[in-house]
């Protein structure tokens, strides 16, 4: 195994810089390149004070040496802090390279972790994600998903695929030998493999809801002309961003804007009014409304309270059991033609806020609403699988799953067997305990480099 060393702090101006070093002449090329001020070895784990060396000049610095396996990559593993700026780094990496260490790839101390068995590679891929986070939610789901709980739950799964696989091979190698058996096997094998398809099924909805939140939920707007739709948008946006006019079809494009709701995107999408009879540029944008609101992950009714419930009630009862519909009963600051009574028996559990979209009152209220309904759609803290290849995987698993269970309902035993098995080798994909050396080199190319 050959000894690799890196920058592991970025560049630019700052107080130190630390060049990491690790592999099996770790404790070697440290101790030719720091001079440690206190006399005797390397204890491991502290940090000690000195020098290093570099164009025969001295810069003091401070350094540490972690023994193996206790280390990040489970290998020996130097530290050498020097001044930041780039310039020290540098000059401590050429030393540690020409003391015989190589340059380290993208990501390949962390793939000395996983291959050294100290992460899977899902809990690496969640080193990726803390690394690159940008915000505090999204840093605090990368450090839950590095606790390896994910990891736990797909080797207990391959475990049970095994011992499924196990009992249908042996039935294999003993046919009609007994049918006790023979019903045993399959029993044992029907009970496992449906529950498990589920339970895969179900982390897969909840990880797209996740990747959904992270991109930012979409609540459409709509309604009658003349709502106050737009009005409404900008009111949330906190900007004109919109055009407003008193003669109703005022807007006809889709308009999309991305809103922080405290911390939280979404993609607010305001339309046409909806209305029958309409000219033609105005009808081209209610198809389109139509069509984006098939796809909302959050419904937006828009309702004018000075017209008669009836003349909006069809918009109410659109599309049952679709995505979340929230109700703005707008224009409060005027005498309304019904209430929120009225309105909830029409479309009971909806949530109702009254707004005036033209003073800003009640629009709070309706921003929580829908914060709190978003966070709920989307809940990342639900969801188990992190990356787009992990859902691959689980979903070449899923499918393995369910020919399994058509062929045991054959009583293709055989057939049933090896799907099982090839359920086992894609939910090991997840973990790195089945994946190729191709992608697991793909997987680290995407890390930085010193990490
Ligand atoms: N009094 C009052 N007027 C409002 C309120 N909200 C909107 N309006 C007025 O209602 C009219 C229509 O507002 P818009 O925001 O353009 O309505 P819209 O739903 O986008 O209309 P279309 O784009 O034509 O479908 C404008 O004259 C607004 O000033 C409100 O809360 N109270
Ligand atoms: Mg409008």
């Amino acid at each position: 195994m050959e000894t690799i060393a890196s920058i592991a702090t970025a560049p630019g101006e700052a107080g130190i810089a630390i060049v990491r070093v690790s592999g099996p002449e770790a404790l070697p090329i440290l101790s030719k390149l720091f001079r440690k001020r206190a006399k005797g070895s390397w204890q491991s784990h502290r940090l000690a004070y000195g020098a290093f060396l570099a164009d025969g000049e001295e810069e003091e610095g401070m350094a540490v040496f972690m023994r193996a396996p206790n280390s990040y990559t489970r290998e020996d593993v130097a530290e050498i802090h020097c001044h930041g700026g780039g310039i020290p780094a540098r000059r401590v990496l050429a030393a540690a390279c020409a003391a015989g260490a190589r340059l380290a790839e993208p990501g390949e101390f962390t793939k000395r972790a996983f291959l050294n068995g100290r992460v899977s590679l899902d809990q690496a891929e969640a080193v990726m994600e803390l690394i690159s986070a940008r915000s505090e939610r999204a840093a605090r789901n990368a450090l839950r998903h590095m606790g390896g709980a994910l990891a736990r739950r797909v080797a207990a799964a391959q475990e049970r695929l095994l011992d499924i696989a196990a009992a249908l091979e042996a039935f294999i190698d003993y046919p009609g030998e007994d049918e006790e058996i023979e019903r045993s096997a399959l029993g044992q094998a029907m009970a496992g493999i449906g529950p498990m398809q589920e339970e895969l099924e179900a982390a897969l909805r909840s990880s797209r809801n996740a990747e959904l939140l992270s991109e930012g939920l979409s609540i459409v707007l709509f309604g009658s002309p003349n709502a106050g739709k737009s009005s409404l948008l900008n009111r949330l946006l906190d900007e004109e961003r919109a055009i407003v006019s008193a003669s109703p079809g005022t807007t006809r494009d889709v308009l999309r804007e991305t809103v922080s709701l405290d911390g939280l995107p979404v993609r607010l999408i305001d339309t046409a009014g909806l209305r029958e009879g309409a000219e033609e540029a105005e009808r081209i944008g209610i198809e389109r409304a139509g069509r984006e609101l098939e796809r909302a992950d959050i419904r937006l009714l828009v309702l004018d309270g000075t017209r008669q419930l009836w003349e909006q009630a069809h918009l109410v009862k659109r599309e049952e059991g679709g995505a979340p519909l929230v109700i703005a009963l707008n224009k409060s600051d005027l005498p309304a033609l019904f209430g929120q009574e009225e309105l909830l028996a029409l479309c009971p559990g909806a949530f109702v806020a009254k707004t005036c979209a033209k003073s800003g009152e009640g629009v709070p209220a309706l921003r929580e609403a829908l914060r709190g309904i978003a966070l709920r759609e989307g809940s990342p803290e639900g969801a188990v699988l992190h990356s787009a290849r992990q859902r691959t995987a689980a979903e070449e698993a899923v499918r393995a799953l369910a020919r399994a269970r058509a062929a045991l309902r054959e009583g293709l035993m055989d057939c049933a067997a090896l799907d099982v098995r090839e359920a086992w080798r894609a939910l090991g994909l997840i973990t790195g305990s089945s994946a190729e050396e191709k992608l697991i080199d793909r997987i680290f190319e995407r890390f930085c480099l010193g990490k």
